[in-house]
């Protein structure tokens, strides 16, 4: 097409509301425009990358055996009340009334819907296994919509659903989807890691996310520098070193600490180390308010103290609750005496620490010589905390190294948590009814393009990976007064149309300069500068986005030049 009556509005400035890099190219490029917080419109070039995107994962799912198909973006309440989880999600479900006033809600995934269609549609172990999905709007109506497509309230999403007889089929489906994301991000041309991570709320055993690796991303990762090991952050366990039995236990004594209450002002004024102190934070779920501990050095890890306590909803409890159930200010909380006899969640190393610190549930007092099960009460004791770069691989005798990514897709093993709540059952050779085995896996398409935009551009724009770029080349004549220019520029133009290449010619009536740094922001993988050169000489400039190279090549080697440069291996 001619950029001249193309739809491309670049943009000079940088949107004041864009935080993170792909978002502000991705605006300025003229990819995509906001319509409302959350949610956005493809712009002709934004579609065709996510038309590329979209046509590598039918083609991976196809693959594996996947079958398309297109569910409803509007859900019926009914689907949702029998699954349970209409009361569990809150205002992040998106509901809406019809005109007989019946409920109903924007598919934020398709668990529900496919399963009840299963349901009906499949009963005999001869219609297993089924791979099955679509790619479609979701919906979710997140509190802090932010960073342009990497968290909006309307995505397009690629969902996959299996449906075996037993855990073995499950295993099977897993390895083929693994094995199909694995070919949909490399053919995607991002730098990418598969992390072990936890299933969080939606229950099941195994899953993996897919990480585009960027300083950006939100996720931590941590990876072992000598044997294959890595996981989100979040799921990250290693066992708690053992207790040192030649350690004596001295007697538990209430010391002073005025106005000291963090744990670096505790740790000065009473000389000892970060890893002495016991950590007390206290926490509200739906069903009550629990102390939880670690040691001074470590983080928690709200996931996986989440998961020990089998809640709803976990939040820090406010001052107000935090002074009603230590009776002391803010920051003198400890499990020795608390007022309030609240369930006390221990991690392993504060389990077995000998003569730990801790506050005393009074202003500026601690105790010393803490000794856990001896002094205080114990309710459960579980890994709730944070591991970090610098520990041991849990699977090897390496050390963990640090990574930023962002997730790009999800992988579960669901077995049969959603089969057996909505009746999807099968009858095998016997006769006997059992539970569908069911394993979910999911692709954020615009995630994808934007998590390439982080990894790929520089300080002029986007560079693509040629498989997903809008396009593959700009013709770019330099004066469109020069007749002859023009038309040698057009002629190069036809000729890469012929050859498959896609192509636009920029033959606006602006400045060269303006239509290098338009096609630097875009990211178009080749550029092919028709001059003077070309009509005196019969050369052309081809320049590489990637590489920032430009060679002068004769107008008859043009087409094999850009062949080589977008498609050689
Ligand atoms: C909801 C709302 C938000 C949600 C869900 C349901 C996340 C929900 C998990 C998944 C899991 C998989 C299919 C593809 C792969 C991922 N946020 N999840 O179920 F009602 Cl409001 O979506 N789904």
């Amino acid at each position: 097409m001619k950029v001249s009556e193309m739809l491309i509005p670049t943009l000079r400035e940088t949107p004041a509301e864009a935080e993170i890099v792909s978002h502000k190219l991705l605006l300025r490029a003229g990819y995509i425009r906001k319509t409302a917080s959350g949610i956005y419109t493809y712009l002709p070039l934004g579609i065709r990358v996510i038309k590329k995107i979209m046509n590598i994962i039918r083609e991976e799912m196809d693959r594996q055996g996947g079958q398309e198909m297109l569910m409803p973006i509007i859900q019926p309440a009914e689907l949702w009340h029998e699954s349970g989880r209409w009361d569990v999600y809150g205002p992040e479900l998106m509901r809406l009334k019809d005109r007989h006033n019946r409920d109903f809600c924007l598919g934020p995934t398709h668990e529900e819907v496919i399963t009840t269609l299963v349901r009906s549609e499949i009963n005999s172990y001869k219609q297993l296994p089924q791979l099955l999905y679509h790619i479609g709007n979701k919906y979710r109506d997140e509190r802090r919509p932010r960073f342009g497509l990497m968290r909006g309230r309307e995505f397009i999403m690629k969902d996959l659903y299996s449906f075996d007889r037993d855990e073995e089929g499950l295993d099977k489906s897993y390895q083929k989807m693994y094995q199909a994301y694995t070919n949909v991000f490399n053919r995607c041309g991002v730098t990418f890691r598969p992390v072990e991570a936890d299933s969080g709320a939606i229950g099941g055993s195994t899953t993996h996310e897919f990480m585009v690796l960027a300083d950006s991303g939100e996720a931590t990762i941590l990876y072992c520098d000598s044997c294959d090991y890595a996981a989100n952050v979040e799921k990250v366990s290693v066992p708690a070193a053992g207790l040192d039995p030649t350690f004596e236990k001295l007697e538990l004594q209430e010391v002073a600490t005025p106005g000291a209450h963090t744990v670096e002002q505790v740790t000065e004024y009473l000389n000892v180390d970060q890893h002495q102190i016991i950590k007390t934070l206290i926490y509200k779920t739906d069903k009550e308010i629990v102390a939880a501990l670690v040691r001074g050095d470590r983080e928690l890890n709200e996931i996986k103290l989440y998961n020990a306590l089998n809640c709803l909803t976990l939040d820090l409890a406010n001052a107000k609750t935090v002074e009603k159930v230590s009776g002391a200010p803010v920051g003198y909380a400890g499990p020795v005496n608390l007022k309030e006899d609240i369930r006390i969640i221990v991690d392993p190393e504060v389990a077995g620490m000998v003569n730990g610190v801790t506050g005393a549930n009074k202003g500026d007092a601690h105790f010393i010589n803490v000794n856990p099960e001896r002094d205080f009460k114990i309710d459960l004791i579980e890994d709730i905390r944070m591991v970090a770069a610098g520990e041991k691989c849990p699977s090897c005798e390496g050390v963990l190294q640090e990574a930023r990514g962002i997730e790009v897709g999800q992988i579960f093993k669901l077995g049969d948590k959603y089969s057996k709540q909505l009746k999807a059952n099968y009858l095998d050779e016997g006769g006997k009814e059992n539970p569908i085995i069911m394993g979910c896996y999911g692709i954020g398409v615009g995630r994808t393009m934007a998590a390439t935009v982080e990894q790929n551009h520089d300080d002029n724009g986007i560079i693509w990976p040629v498989s997903i770029a809008p396009y593959h080349a700009v013709v770019v004549p330099i004066s469109t007064k020069d007749e002859n220019q023009v038309k040698l520029a057009d002629n190069i133009y036809g000729k890469l149309l012929e050859n498959n290449i896609e192509t636009v010619i920029d033959d606006r009536k602006e400045r060269p300069g303006v239509k290098f740094k338009d096609a630097d922001l875009i990211g178009y993988p080749v550029r092919i500068v028709v001059g003077k050169k070309a009509v005196e000489e019969s050369m052309v400039e081809i320049h590489n986005r990637n590489t920032g190279e430009t060679i002068n090549v004769s107008t008859e080697e043009v087409i094999s030049t850009v062949q080589k440069l977008l498609f050689a291996k």
